[in-house]
């Protein structure tokens, strides 16, 4: 068992006992992925492996896990809602790298600026973000222009036991998660056409910057090649705009 096989495992059953999940289709070759790197005694497989579903309200869930051995795991999980909800978007960038662990959870906002938006989307989870991060330490630099997509709820924080991975990141997980949930259930479909067209440029904005950024990118690159990892972003991992114009 991988350090974030059970994150992956817990979201997925969480979500069977609360959603109608549907199954989302994962383009050929994309599904499971392998390379090998470093020599003699280094050498290590690199898997990465996506998951993805469906729901009445959730137009993507989707992991993707990749499994290097102890110094490289990572667990990217975004939930993207439908176009004709305003829900913010679930995030977890849960990475471990030789230099340590790096962890980002929050519910990233369409409209951050939008007072009565914070006070639905992001005030209800305060007290979430207070109850972790005295553990959980806020992780210092980060690049200026991502934070128009966070919520004042980011946690954001660079543990140095793997012990507080297991222990107080997976509870902050569990406690999000359970939240992003609730705000699922309460949710209700969008009817006015400006609201509507003021959602698909948030999500379009949050989607491209995700894409154009991915730290992501580079690590993929290596392993698997540029033309796998550009089909990878753009097909899967952030594939709004192309399902906009299939
Ligand atoms: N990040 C992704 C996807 C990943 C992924 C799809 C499938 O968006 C992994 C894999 N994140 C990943 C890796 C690293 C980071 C780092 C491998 C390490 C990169 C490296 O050091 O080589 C939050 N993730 C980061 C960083 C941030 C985030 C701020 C540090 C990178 C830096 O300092 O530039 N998550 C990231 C982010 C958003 C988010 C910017 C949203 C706007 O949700």
């Amino acid at each position: 068992m991988t350090l974030y096989q059970p994150f992956l495992d817990y979201a997925i059953d969480q979500l069977q006992q609360s959603l109608e999940l549907q199954p989302y289709p994962i383009p050929n070759g994309f599904e499971s992925k392998e390379a090998i790197t470093g020599k003699g005694k280094r050498q290590e497989t690199i898997l990465t492996q996506s998951y993805a579903c469906q729901t009445p309200k959730l137009r993507q869930v989707r992991a993707a896990h990749v499994q290097g051995g102890k110094a490289l795991q990572v667990l990217n999980f975004v939930i993207f809602p439908r176009l004709n909800y305003d829900l913010p978007f679930f995030g977890a960038d849960l990475v471990t790298l030789p230099g340590g662990h790096l962890i980002a959870i929050d519910m990233q906002p369409l409209f951050r600026d939008s007072p009565d938006y914070q006070a639905r989307y992001s005030e209800p989870v305060i007290p979430v973000f207070e109850q972790f991060k005295t553990h959980l330490p806020w992780g210092g630099d980060f690049p200026e222009e991502a934070t128009a997509f966070f919520s004042p709820a980011f946690l954001w924080t660079r543990p140095q036991e793997t012990r507080d991975v297991e222990t107080h990141v997976f509870d902050a997980f569990k406690a999000y998660l359970h939240a992003y949930l609730t705000f699922v259930e309460q949710a209700e479909p969008i009817t006015d056409s400006d609201t509507l067209r003021e959602i698909e440029a948030a999500q379009l904005r949050y989607i491209r910057y995700r894409a154009e950024k991915d730290p992501a990118r580079g690590m993929f690159t290596r392993f698997y090649g540029s033309e796998w990892t550009e089909e990878y972003i753009h097909g899967f991992l952030f594939d709004l705009e192309r399902q906009l114009s299939a």
